[in-house]
């Protein structure tokens, strides 16, 4: 390679950068603080909630949240859903209490999905739920009051696509002709309007956990600004956490590294391109059926034991679970998602010293099931055994004592020089998880 080719391939790297990240970012203490609590917390909510709620998906499985985009509706047929959104049975301290008792430690709501519209009061756009709805109300402060009582953290998802805005000029690969805005508009406007809807979360709503960004990938040429945004946000509340659903690696300036609908490192939906696990904190989320905001007719439910598997191997990548519902237009939660989280709950209840404060076990999350550890102790998580030996990878030290989880009794092993061998007796075996507890 020639001096010239070199000095290019350069200058090609720092303008990437420049375009892309907040670079010479140095997280601040309260936000390396902030990663410890999120990567003790381990289990969330994730909350789609907007008008779409009120259309169901539209009789088609897995639609809801896209539907404006899915089924061409333009702007000003789609700003009537917003004059009838009279959610009255919403009852933020039954959400939270709910959250409190699935064992989850965090929320993260949609501020604003890809359809542009507010779900809190903002004063930069009168698309939003105070000002459009007969409602009124500012159901994210709501939701942000009852969280600080209850000890919760709350996250902003907040999409930096968006159907409804004008200046999100030229259009990405989504909300293009049929959303009826004329074919101009200013980008960088439409980047100071995100920006300044960003400062109202930031400021009105007391200390929130973080930033859960979502839509960079429809327009992935475009200056999105992302180091001027990502500064502001920390310059407005250095402990809260960037991350950014983008399904590359993480940029400069993020704090958590997330993977929709696959474990860190998959890519069995086909958007998780990179195989990249960063050493940030991980998060991975997951929807109860096939969709993020209420759907009718998608009655795909996972159970709650595949839930908690895949939450457990989750724990073992050393990655928080983040569950969605997607409430109702009333303003309740599915039944069918209340009952699975009342399970979950009561599974964490039990079995949550398991994974609370854990990090990634010594061996990597396999067919057999997934590991976690904290101090010197590790708790191998054996979600799917048929045999009464189990065959693991070699552990880091020795072991001191191994017993079941459950019952405290001994669990009889072999260690060689290619791994270990335990004997997990039909008797000990749990249907969801049955969890060894080691001491090295
Ligand atoms: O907020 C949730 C989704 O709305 C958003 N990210 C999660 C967290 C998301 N955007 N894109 N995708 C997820 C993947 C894209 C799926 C699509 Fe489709 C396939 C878009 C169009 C075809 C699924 C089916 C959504 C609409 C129809």
């Amino acid at each position: 390679m020639n001096v010239q080719r070199i000095a290019s391939l350069w200058m090609f790297l720092f303008l990437i950068i420049n375009l892309y990240a907040q670079k010479d970012y140095v997280p601040a203490p309260e936000n390396l603080k902030n990663r410890e609590w999120f990567q003790d917390a381990k289990f969330g909510l994730f909350i789609h909630w907007g008008v779409y709620s009120e259309l169901a998906g539209g009789g088609d499985y897995g639609i809801a949240e896209w539907i404006m985009n899915q089924k061409k509706i333009p702007v000003k047929l789609y700003e009537k859903l917003p004059t009838f959104f009279n959610p009255t049975q919403f009852d933020p301290k039954e959400w939270v209490s709910m959250v409190k008792n699935a064992g989850m430690k965090y929320i993260v709501i949609t501020s604003k999905h890809h359809d542009g519209f507010a779900m809190y009061g903002s004063k930069v756009s009168n698309y939003n739920v105070v000002d459009r709805t007969p409602y009124g109300k500012d159901v994210i402060k709501m939701l942000k009051d009852e969280c600080d009582r209850q000890g919760i953290k709350l996250f902003f998802y907040h999409s930096q696509l968006d159907w409804h805005h004008p200046d999100y000029f030229p259009r990405g690969n989504t909300g293009q002709g049929y959303t009826g805005r004329p074919e101009s508009g200013d980008w960088n406007k439409y980047l100071d309007y995100m920006n300044a809807q960003l400062t109202e979360l930031l400021t009105n709503y007391g200390e929130v956990g973080g930033i859960w960004f979502d839509g960079m990938w429809d327009k992935w040429d475009a200056p999105w600004r992302l180091d001027e945004t990502y500064a502001l946000i920390h310059k407005l509340q250095p402990g809260a956490l960037i991350g950014s659903n983008h399904h590359k690696a993480p940029f400069p300036g993020e704090d958590f590294q997330m993977f929709e609908r696959d474990l860190p490192g998959e890519n069995t939906m086909g958007f998780n391109q990179t195989g990249t696990i960063s050493e940030l904190p991980l998060e991975m989320c997951e929807t109860m059926n096939g969709s993020w905001g209420f759907n009718l007719i998608d009655q795909d439910y996972k159970s709650s034991k595949q839930l908690i598997q895949t939450m457990v191997k989750a724990a073992g990548y050393g990655a928080n679970f983040l569950l969605n519902t997607g409430p109702m237009p009333n303003g309740k939660i599915q039944p069918e998602n209340v009952d699975t989280l009342m399970i979950m709950g009561k599974w964490m209840n039990k079995y949550g010293e398991t994974i609370y404060g854990t990090r990634r076990g010594p061996i990597k999350p396999t067919t057999w099931g997934a590991t976690t550890q904290k101090d010197n102790k590790v708790w191998i998580h054996v979600l799917d055994c048929k045999d009464d030996y189990l065959f693991i990878g070699k552990l880091p030290k020795k072991i001191k004592s191994a017993v079941f989880f459950d019952d405290r009794s001994k669990v009889s092993f072999k260690e060689t020089e290619y791994g270990t061998i335990l004997n997990l007796p039909a008797i000990k075996k749990q249907k969801v998880d049955t969890i060894i507890e080691i001491e090295l």
